[in-house]
């Protein structure tokens, strides 16, 4: 993969370039299993000595991919980690998927930090783009800030005039709720504080809106963490349901739950997903363990 090259090459100049050559000490243990890292360093606490934040892949070989960030500190004598967050996975994809690029700084210009990691879902199921931010200005910690998805999902770095990065999505026509390929423009917007889509959304600006009923049916799997669907399978309306059977359908999707939630454990479920129109494609409405 072309795209896993450049950024290994884009890893290894990071690493190089860190630092002058033979003063770089990295943290230890050094991550097992990475095989493509991002190292920022920065003084993230304004305390003085630099922190080192890494970006990396996990997971190699026998599972599926995995993206974490760890913030190293320095302590007397070497480096401890002073906070750690999977961004990704496992996904679903073999294991050169998964992280392919990442960006840290202060990405909106803000004071806080961001960082930003492109994943490899599958060649179907296109990119996610997680967004972390600093917690608060002198924080050594981070939250999800959102997640933007797409075949192909670019961060262009801001300038001094804008200084606030330019998120793109890409997507194929037959991934997009109006049947044409979009490039969608993501800019900051202080309020409601996240990127947001401002040009050539896919599906006008609504989210959560698909061409295809099924999709939007599994759609509703998303707040369960990591999942692989098994099946989805259209089902007809309950007798004496009242709805518009032309604007509504019931699908039974059965899936891999990879990780227990706190109402359901790891394994194998069905729930049923009624999913309704919205404007030229179709939402999720419901989803339950019946119809
Ligand atoms: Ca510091
Ligand atoms: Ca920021």
């Amino acid at each position: 993969m072309n795209a896993v090259l450049r950024f290994l090459l884009a890893g290894a100049a990071a690493l190089g370039l860190a630092a002058p050559a033979g003063a770089l000490v990295l943290p230890q243990p050094v991550v097992p299993e990475a095989d493509r890292v991002s190292v920022s360093i920065r003084d993230l606490d304004g305390r003085g000595p630099a922190e080192q934040v890494w970006v990396y892949n996990m997971g190699q070989g026998t599972s599926g991919p995995e993206t974490w960030m760890t913030v190293w500190k320095r302590v007397t004598g070497g480096w401890t980690p002073a906070f750690r967050a999977r961004l990704y996975g496992p996904g679903p994809g073999n294991p050169q998927s998964g992280l392919m690029q990442a960006w840290v700084s202060d990405l909106n210009a803000d004071g806080r930090v961001e960082v930003m990691a492109r994943n490899d879902i599958t060649a179907s199921a296109g990119e996610v783009l997680v967004v972390m931010r600093q917690r608060a200005r002198r924080s050594l910690a981070f939250s999800v800030l959102q997640r933007i998805t797409g075949d192909e999902v670019t961060v262009r770095r801001g300038t001094p005039a804008r200084p606030a990065a330019v998120v793109t999505s890409r997507i194929l026509a037959n991934h997009a709720p109006d049947n044409r390929a979009h490039a969608e423009t993501w800019t900051w917007s202080a309020r409601p504080g996240r990127w947001t889509c401002t040009a050539d959304c896919r599906g006008g600006t609504q989210a959560g809106v698909f061409a295809d009923p099924a999709q939007a049916a599994v759609s509703g799997l998303a707040g369960l963490g990591p999942t692989r669907v098994i099946s989805t399978v259209r089902r007809d309306l309950l007798p004496g349901d009242t709805r518009d059977p032309s604007a509504t359908r019931l699908y039974m999707v059965t899936f891999e739950l990879l990780r227990a939630t706190p109402v359901l454990p790891a394994g194998v479920h069905t729930q049923f997903a009624y999913v309704v129109r919205s404007g030229s494609g179709w939402r999720l409405a419901s989803m339950g363990t019946g119809p």
